[in-house]
């Protein structure tokens, strides 16, 4: 055979092989994912969304329920480099304490691709992360309650996402940039309701309590949905009205927020999307593939909704998503 024939037939494997291997994509990848819990609806609808994804791709997902324990997802990482995972996914519950297991898995050569949340630490110890620009959350939450009020006087209490999570530091910043300088608006009273329901119901209660039996609150701002459909509740069992007498702010744009803005008790959610993971898939794909690094932070976009944005109809478009 001519060397001429030789090379091209080589060539034609090569060629070959590369569209195959991309064709193939990420069947048949086993990807380790550390999940936070199951702590709003929010974060079910990124279980279930995650799990879809991956099926879509021929990935065989490996899924660990960390309970809201970073101990436990420090476990489960530690578990999936001891498998020889081909990827790690990790939501960190917390921004810190990460550097000892993810220097493990850059170590053991497996990437790691954080969801919605970041850490403090080296940003080489993951490949990229996918998350809302949760400072801008927080900012736009705040303009709405800015210029919803106006110049009137508006007392505020804040229910604080997770301690020392990301979004919890980061929706804060936001929030206070958005009021900084106004001299009528002030958040009055701040506690973390961990970003669940139950608790930031039971928070709320605790604000209406201090402050004259709400009288003294113009507005709740909860880091996410849940709390405020918590909050909610309390307003309601206070006697007040939530969205009239207490607006309601938040961030998330859950379906039960939207069922609150058509029954008239919530006034305005920013989204965050579920599908972190899609995002996640195509930059190890485009990784394995051609090498082609990620950028370090892949930004979700992060939408404003209220009751004048046909609640009923987003309401009915995110109902079967798994929240
Ligand atoms: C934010 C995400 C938050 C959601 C909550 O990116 O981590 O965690 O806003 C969830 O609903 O608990």
């Amino acid at each position: 055979m001519t060397l001429f024939r030789t090379l091209a037939l080589g060539a034609g494997m090569v060629g070959l092989l590369l569209s195959t291997a991309h064709a193939e994509g990420l069947q048949g990848k086993i990807i380790g994912f550390s999940q936070i819990g199951s702590e709003s609806g929010w974060r079910a609808a990124e279980t279930s969304v995650t799990k879809a994804e991956a099926e879509a791709r021929g990935i065989d997902l490996k899924f660990a329920d960390a309970q809201q324990k970073q101990e436990n997802q420090i476990k489960a990482i530690r578990g999936f480099i001891a498998q020889g995972v081909d990827a790690i996914l990790v939501a960190p519950v917390v921004a810190t304490g990460w550097e000892e297991v993810l220097t493990e898995a850059k170590e053991a050569e497996i990437p790691v691709v954080l969801l919605d949340r970041g850490i403090e630490g080296p940003e080489d110890l993951y490949l990229t992360s996918v998350a809302s620009d949760q400072v801008k959350e927080g900012r736009v939450a705040g303009e709405w309650l800015a210029g919803t009020v106006g110049e009137a006087q508006c007392n505020i209490v804040e229910l604080q996402g997770t301690v020392g999570s990301s979004p919890a530091i980061n929706r804060k910043q936001g929030f206070e940039e958005a009021i900084a300088g106004k001299a009528n608006l002030a958040i009055i009273r701040s506690q973390t309701g961990d970003f669940t329901r139950s608790k930031g119901k039971e928070v709320m209660e605790g604000f209406l309590k201090a402050e004259d039996g709400g009288k003294n609150i113009c507005a709740v701002y909860a880091h996410n949905d849940d709390m405020a459909v918590g909050a909610i509740q309390a307003i309601k069992d206070a006697g007040l009205k939530p969205g009239s007498d207490i607006l309601v702010v938040s961030i998330d744009a859950v379906p039960d927020i939207f069922a609150a803005m058509v029954a008239g008790e919530a006034n305005a959610t920013v989204e965050l999307t579920p599908n972190m993971a899609g995002p996640a898939f195509d930059a190890l794909q485009a990784y394995w593939d051609a090498g082609t690094e990620p950028a370090k932070f892949i930004i979700t976009e992060s939408k404003l909704y209220t009751p004048a944005d046909d609640p009923q109809g987003e309401y009915e478009r995110r109902k079967d998503l798994g929240y």
